[in-house]
């Protein structure tokens, strides 16, 4: 429910006027970043203040602040297309609250439609890093209807933002940006969303040593011509990097009981490779890659492939993710 909360106008507020900026990292008076300390919003004054209620709630004596589009659950914005999209939750009302996080938080509604199943991606990291302490929500069905929660995340790579990452079937979810604690004073936060392509299955970086066979899997990707193969029945491994790091990976099909290639992509698994190799251990593959920190975070794909479609049977895959 929108919670709307009449203050009584209070006296002795005090306080210079809202900063022109709310996001934290320009000069002062560049209509965009905060410079100084809070004074507004949810800070010390009169009280918070909600958009488009009419009513200065902070006593700053400024114009009631312009709710977002998608504050409420009935106007999501739509994010089926997956990238970057911009928002501010300072004024918004709570109108949801993440299972991970106490409720109380102010939240934007954005919603997703996947026409089948495929790994979905979500964070608040960077494009550039949220100015709070974020949550993401994932729900079933529409904004609307906001049925069961799928995946809540509050806090990920050692900081307060979010990062989540879920295979989800195909159809309508909401995706709810929230503040994990009420009383926040920043709102500002970029929401990158990345479509996966695919199903695969969740590996956690580290030493990975996973088994399978791909004679009945499907042939849902296929390596670059220059790979050397024109691929096959494939198996699929997903991950999600964090940021500030230098990733180093390898991987290798070497001891596969066919002639195999191995891929790494990141985002879409239809997105080119950033390492592929079918013959580093003939007939099998053997990949390294460096991943920089302008590469991350991120979601990112490690590909078991045939060389060709009546290529497959039973393959070993190992990597290392550091
Ligand atoms: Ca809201
Ligand atoms: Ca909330
Ligand atoms: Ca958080
Ligand atoms: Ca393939």
């Amino acid at each position: 429910m929108r919670a709307v909360i009449l203050l009584a106008l209070a006296t002795g507020c005090y306080g210079p006027s809202h900063p022109d900026d709310v996001q934290g990292d320009g000069p002062q008076g560049d209509g965009l970043q905060a410079d100084g300390p809070p004074t507004g919003g949810d800070g010390p004054g009169c009280g918070p203040e909600f958009c488009g209620d009419g009513i200065d709630g902070d006593c700053q004596g400024d114009p009631d602040p312009t709710c977002p589009s998608n504050d409420g659950p009935e106007t999501p914005i739509d994010v089926s297309a997956g990238g970057l999209f911009n928002g501010d939750v300072r004024f918004a009302h709570d109108d949801a609250a993440p299972g991970c996080t106490p409720p109380g938080g102010r939240d934007l509604f954005f919603q997703l439609t996947l026409p089948r199943q495929e790994v979905v991606y979500l964070d608040t990291i960077a494009y550039p890093v949220a100015t709070f302490d974020t949550a993401l929500s994932i729900r079933q069905g529409t904004c609307t209807s906001l049925g069961s929660e799928l995946a809540c995340n509050d806090d990920s790579c050692s900081g307060l933002q979010s990062q989540l990452a879920v295979e989800l079937a195909g159809g309508t979810y909401c995706v709810i940006v929230d503040q994990a604690s009420p009383g926040q004073y920043y709102g500002g936060f970029v929401l990158h969303v990345v479509l996966g392509g695919r199903t695969g299955t969740h590996i956690v970086p580290g030493a990975v040593g996973v088994n399978g066979d791909t004679c009945g899997a499907l042939d849902d990707s296929a390596p670059e011509t220059n790979c050397g193969a024109l691929g096959g029945l494939d198996a699929a491994y997903w991950f999600t990097l964090c940021d500030g790091h230098t990733y180093s990976i390898t991987a290798d099909t070497c001891t596969s009981e066919f002639d195999s290639l191995v891929y790494l992509r990141k985002g879409s698994s239809s997105n080119p490779s950033l390492a592929c190799d079918g013959e580093g251990c003939s007939p099998n593959g053997m990949i390294a890659a460096v991943i920089p920190p302008d590469e991350v975070p991120g979601l990112f794909w490690l590909i078991v492939d045939g060389a060709s479609l009546s290529s497959c049977g039973t393959y070993h895959l190992s990597a290392n993710i550091e």
